[in-house]
């Protein structure tokens, strides 16, 4: 085990925000994670450090021949964006975080998810487990996946903090690694989030009483004590309040309430003991397009930043309104990102369809990721030159009104009898907009629920051996353990230590189901890693899954069966239509199907293609640009068809054109003496010639006149001599004395590529 990490090697300081040095052996980025080595030793891993990390801003950063206002530090390895390579591949970062959720419930699978999304540009990676965590009342230990649902437990962090400890410092940015404080375990949750080193969680009360039913006083009681322990893990916290978005019958109404839960659950944060940057609001668009979307969430954006500036915002992208179409989804994303970069965002989460399609596709999550990093980057300083009108009347007068109907919804609240009371009268999540009501809201009764009754008061000898404890802990009583005074002294001194003080305390328990646990699953998928098998995958390792796209000339409901019937004779099973579209109701439905495949490609059978061996546009172009080089083409022999000729000539077809050479192009059927005394009068060197349409031998013929007359004319030497047409192959135009030939399917570049290589290697 080397203790170094990836800068340390380089002989450079270690930065402070990565913690502790590594503790495994850095990642080479051309082996895949070893994931068994990973769950090897677990016990005695302990993370490199506690608490959330922002991305460090660089103002005017230069990248290429630009300059970015809106930037932070690059990344040692990523993944740039498509176009990059037109831009001497920069991937310059965006200056917010950059969220992704990952949802495969296995955590050996989502590492690997994990490794992708950081090199796209993610830093706060999310586990959300399949089903609801706050249903589970205590903590469970081990991989299961279990039935109905899986847990957060503290294999899965731990497998996951080492995992990306490797994986922050292969990229060279610290990775925020995030899950969920809920449910009646919310404090023991937050305890080990705090000693498993996750540095970010969603965690809101209010969240609990709405939509896990769990008993109003209870869930608050409980958000104290987790709070407390997060503020002192330096945990960042997002809130609940997008969730009455995401359920709202008309989610564009129940802005006014986006406020006051806003508000409720950032002064109770506060209170506890949170730090204003530790505290994110989360924030979404409510709408979507049809409706005129921009144009209602912009002043709730603006609104709620006017309220709530001193905090941070995560900006999520609007699910409420997202289906199984993943255009749709990236639409919706692009606008929510242009209110990201109107107004602000410190953290910029991402969704995919897969929510609604309740598959956790990896690469859909990677091109959420691609989304905003492109979309924040593309709108990089946008803010100099396009300016919020504040003064516009209707933007005006929609952030007052929203501020003013939050005002009136606390204020009735409190007139109610507060919080708790309006809870029971449904206050919140109702579709009216405050105070227009529908009566739909979701309403609590304050003695019933999950946990009900379970509050019990703190007696006067209560004395909790942990520092970071929220509440009276009785301090006093130190003394009697013989530990200094409470002003100096902690709780935990009188253990010497609790697990947030000495780490060797934390206590790990391996698998408890001998069936269900990651080692069974991975001894299922040993053969495949061992010998590097090959099987296509979307949820988990070697499930076969792939997808398949068919435009069928047929109405929706009959492509839909005709589609899975498709799926059946291509022998997938498990087939499922995962999204449709129509194009026309008569004429014909696209359709996206996700089936099961049986396979495993052993990569020792297969015989990789030769890459074209091309040269890059810069590479031809200063090439071309140093030495003039010109060319002249012709069809030659009898032979009108000049389309694929020009093609290899004009710049609008990536023609050579596009590097600058000259060519002049002398037209069709031209006699093979012309084209070579024009050679001649222009200086060119290369002469191409095409015979598209040949009968007989007339193409080699062509070949052999132009070889011929070359050297008759001593200019063989100086020129090269390149054939094209349907008909011609590199083989047949060398032995009817060419240089090259350029059969079907060339195009401009193969032939810049062959011209500049050719002239290299003969000093021409
Ligand atoms: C997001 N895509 O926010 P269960 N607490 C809060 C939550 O918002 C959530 C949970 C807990 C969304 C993810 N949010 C949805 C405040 C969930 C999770 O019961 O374990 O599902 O709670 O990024």
């Amino acid at each position: 085990m080397s203790a170094a990490s990836v800068r340390d090697d380089a002989g450079q300081a270690p930065d402070p925000r990565f913690g502790r040095p590594l503790a495994d052996p850095p990642l080479d980025p051309d082996v895949k994670l070893d994931v068994d080595a990973l769950l090897e030793g677990l016990e005695d891993y302990r993370p490199r450090r506690r608490g959330w990390t922002w991305r460090r801003q660089v103002p005017d950063q230069r990248h290429y021949e630009f300059t970015y206002r809106e930037t932070a530090e690059s990344l040692e390895r990523s993944v740039p964006l498509p176009a990059a390579h037109y831009f001497d591949n920069i991937d310059p970062q965006p200056d917010c975080v950059i969220t992704t959720e990952i949802a495969s419930g296995r955590p050996e699978d989502d590492i690997r998810r994990m490794r992708m999304a950081a090199w796209h540009g993610a830093d706060h990676i999310m586990v959300i487990r399949t089903a609801g965590q706050s249903h589970m009342d205590g903590l469970l230990e081990g991989t299961p996946e279990g039935v109905g649902g899986i847990a957060i437990t503290r294999k899965q962090l731990r497998l996951s903090r080492r995992a990306l400890d490797l994986i922050e410092d292969e990229v060279g940015r610290p990775i925020n690694f995030h899950s969920y404080v809920s449910g009646v375990a919310g404090p023991e949750i937050a305890v080990m989030f705090a000693e498993e080193g996750v540095n970010g969680a969603h965690q809101d009360p209010q969240y609990n009483v709405l939509y896990r039913n769990i008993n109003m006083y209870r869930s608050f009681v409980d958000a104290a004590v987790a709070k407390h322990i997060m503020a002192a893990a330096g945990i960042a916290q997002i809130d609940g309040a997008h969730n009455a978005n995401a359920t709202a019958v008309r989610a564009w109404k129940v802005m006014p309430e986006l406020l006051v839960q806003h508000a409720i659950n950032c002064a109770y944060s506060e209170a506890v003991g949170m730090l204003k940057d530790r505290i994110c609001l989360s924030t979404v668009p409510p709408d979507a397009s049809p409706a005129p979307c921009m144009r209602m969430d912009l002043p709730y954006a603006i609104a709620l930043r006017d309220l709530f500036g001193e905090y941070k915002m995560r900006a999520q992208q609007n699910t409420r309104y997202m289906e199984s179409d993943s255009r749709d989804a990236t639409v919706s994303h692009v606008m929510n990102l242009m209110i990201s970069r109107l107004t602000s965002a410190d953290i910029q989460s991402t969704i995919t369809p897969d929510e609604g399609r309740n598959v956790p596709w990896h690469y859909n999550n990677i091109a959420a990721v691609d989304t905003a990093k492109q979309s924040l980057v593309g709108m990089d300083g946008l803010r100099e030159m396009v300016k919020v009108d504040r003064e516009a009347p209707e933007l005006k007068s929609r952030v007052r009104e929203i501020k003013e109907r939050a005002v009136l919804f606390l204020e009735a609240m409190l007139e109610d009898g507060g919080y708790f009371a309006g809870v029971e009268k449904a206050y919140f999540v109702d579709s009216g907009e405050y105070p227009e009501t529908h009566d739909d809201g979701i309403g609590r009764d304050s003695q019933g629920g999950v946990a009900a009754g379970s509050i019990v008061p703190r007696a006067d000898d209560y004395l909790a051996p942990v520092c970071h404890h929220f509440g009276e802990n009785h301090l006093e009583l130190l003394a009697g353990f013989g530990v200094a005074a409470p002003e100096t002294g902690r709780a935990c001194d009188i253990i010497g230590g609790c697990t947030l003080c000495d780490d060797a305390k934390v206590p790990f328990i391996d698998e408890l189901d001998p069936t269900d646990n990651a080692t069974v699953r991975l001894a299922q998928t040993a053969e495949q890693r061992e010998r590097g098998l090959i099987t296509p995958e979307v949820e988990w390792a070697g499930d076969g899954i792939v997808a398949v796209t068919m435009f069928l000339p047929a109405a929706e409901p009959v492509a839909e069966a005709a589609a899975l019937e498709i799926g059946r004779a291509m022998n997938l099973t498990d087939c499922e239509v995962i999204h449709k579209r129509v194009m026309h109701p008569a004429e014909g439905t696209l359709i996206e199907l996700k089936g099961r495949l049986d396979v495993a490609i052993d990569p020792a059978t297969l015989t990789l293609p030769e890459p074209p061996d091309l040269l890059d546009d810069e590479e031809i172009r200063d090439f071309v640009h140093e030495h003039g080089v010109k060319c002249v083409a012709a069809t030659v022999g009898e032979d009108e068809h000049s389309v694929g000729m020009r093609e290899i000539i004009d710049i609008k077809h990536g023609g050579l054109e596009k590097w600058g050479f000259g060519v002049t192009y002398l037209g069709t059927s031209v006699p093979i003496e012309k084209v070579l005394d024009a050679a001649i009068e222009h200086a060119a060197r290369a002469v191409l010639i095409s015979t598209i349409i040949t009968h007989a031998e007339v193409h080699r013929d062509m070949m052999r006149k132009l070889a011929d007359l070359a050297e008759e004319k001593g200019v063989r030497d100086r020129l090269l001599l390149i054939a094209g047409g349907t008909q011609v192959t590199d083989e047949i135009a060398r032995d009817s004395g060419m240089d090259a030939g350029f059969g079907r399917k060339t195009k401009g570049i193969h032939v810049a590529s062959f011209i500049v290589r050719e002239m290299r290697a003969r000093g021409l």
